[in-house]
C-alpha cells in the first residue's frame, strides 16, 4: 500500500501510545539537503570510501585530509535547516506523555527544531574535543570554527595533539550514557518510530529489534527497504519530511476530535 493510506494506521498507533521512542538515521535530514554519511565524499575525498575516512586510525595517518572533510561537512550542516520532517517529529512531543529521540545523525537538527529528549549516539559534528582526550574522556573544547584553519587540524590548546570532532568514528565505543540510555528507551517504548536509517551500523541498528522483543509496536519511515523492513509493524515507504507532517496532521484531527 501506497505510505498515504497507512497515515491513519500509523496515528492510530501513535494515539494509542504511552512512550514513543525514535530512531533516526541520516535520511531524516536528506530534505534538509544534508547528504547522508555514505553520500558526503564528492570531491577531494572521493576516493575514499566514508567508512575508511571516520576512523582514529584514519586521523592519526592524515588528520589534516579528515579534519577538512568534517570541515566541509560542517559548512553543509551549518548551511542547512531542520526540515518539516524534523518540526513534525518535535511535534510529537505535544502527542505522547513520553517521547524519546535517539538519533544516530550528528547535525543538532533534533534539537534545533525544539525535540526537547534526544540522545546523539554517535555525537555532534559542531563540538571538537582533543585527539588524546588531555583534559579527560570526551571533554569538549570550546573552538570557533570561524577562527580555525579548515584545512588543518588544529593544535589542541592545551596540549600537542591535535583537535578532533566530537563524533563517534568506527571502531571507537559511543558515549556510555548515550548506550544506556537508547536501549533502556528501546526496551520501555511501547511504540519505536524509525525513520531514515539504514539499519546497518551497530549498536544502533539494534534498538529496533530490542523493542520488538520487548512487546513494541515497530512503525518504519523510509523510501526503501532497510535492515529494519522485515521486522516493522507498518511500513510507510515515503520520504520523512512527507510523511511526518501527514501522520502528525492526523494526530491532530484526533486530539480535536
Ligand atoms: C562500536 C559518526 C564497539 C561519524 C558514524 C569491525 C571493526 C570495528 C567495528 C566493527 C567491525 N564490524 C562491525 C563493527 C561495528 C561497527 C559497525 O557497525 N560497522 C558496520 C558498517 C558493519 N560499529 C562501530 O564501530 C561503532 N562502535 O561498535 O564500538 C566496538 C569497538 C571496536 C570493535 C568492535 C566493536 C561505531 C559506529 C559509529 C560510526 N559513526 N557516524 C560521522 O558521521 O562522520 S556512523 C554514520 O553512518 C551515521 O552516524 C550512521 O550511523 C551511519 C549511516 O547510517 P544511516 O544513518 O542509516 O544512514 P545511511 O546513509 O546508511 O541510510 C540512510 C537511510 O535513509 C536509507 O535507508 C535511505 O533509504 C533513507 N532515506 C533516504 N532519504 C530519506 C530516507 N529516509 C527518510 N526520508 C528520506 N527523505
Amino acid at each position: 500500500m501506497s505510505w498515504p493510506e497507512l497515515v491513519e494506521d500509523a496515528a492510530q498507533i501513535i494515539h494509542q501510545a504511552q512512550h514513543l521512542t525514535l530512531s533516526t538515521g541520516a535520511g531524516m535530514s536528506k530534505e534538509s539537503g544534508v547528504p547522508t554519511f555514505r553520500d558526503a565524499h564528492e570531491g577531494l575525498w572521493e576516493k575514499y570510501k566514508p567508512e575508511e575516512l571516520a576512523t582514529p586510525q584514519a586521523f592519526q595517518r592524515n588528520p589534516d585530509l579528515v579534519w577538512s572533510w568534517y570541515m566541509f561537512r560542517l559548512d553543509l550542516v551549518s548551511g542547512a535547516e531542520p526540515n518539516a520532517g524534523h518540526r513534525a517529529v518535535a511535534a510529537l512531543d505535544a502527542f505522547v506523555p513520553k517521547v524519546t529521540v535517539i538519533t544516530q545523525n550528528i547535525d543538532s537538527f533534533h534539537q534545533l527544531s525544539g525535540s526537547v529528549d534526544v540522545v546523539e549516539l554517535h555525537g555532534n559534528i559542531r563540538r571538537f574535543r582533543c585527539f588524546d582526550n588531555c583534559q579527560g574522556p570526551r571533554t569538549i573544547i570550546d573552538l570557533a570554527t570561524s577562527e580555525v584553519s579548515k584545512e588543518i587540524a588544529p593544535p589542541c590548546p592545551h596540549c600537542d595533539a591535535r583537535v578532533r570532532p566530537d563524533v563517534v568514528w568506527y571502531g571507537e565505543t559511543l558515549p556510555e550514557w548515550a548506550i544506556k540510555r537508547a536501549f533502556e528507551e528501546a526496551a520501555a517504548c511501547d511504540v519505536m518510530l524509525v525513520i531514515g536509517t539504514s539499519g546497518l551500523v551497530n549498536p544502533a541498528a539494534r534498538l529496533p529489534q530490542v523493542a520488538k522483543e520487548a512487546g513494541a509496536t515497530i512503525i518504519e519511515v523510509n523510501p526503501s527497504f532497510s535492515m529494519v523492513t522485515p521486522i516493522a509493524d507498518l511500513v510507510l515507504e515515503g520520504p520523512a519530511g512527507e510523511v511526518m507532517p501527514a501522520i502528525v496532521a492526523a494526530l491532530g484531527k484526533r486530539a480535536a476530535g
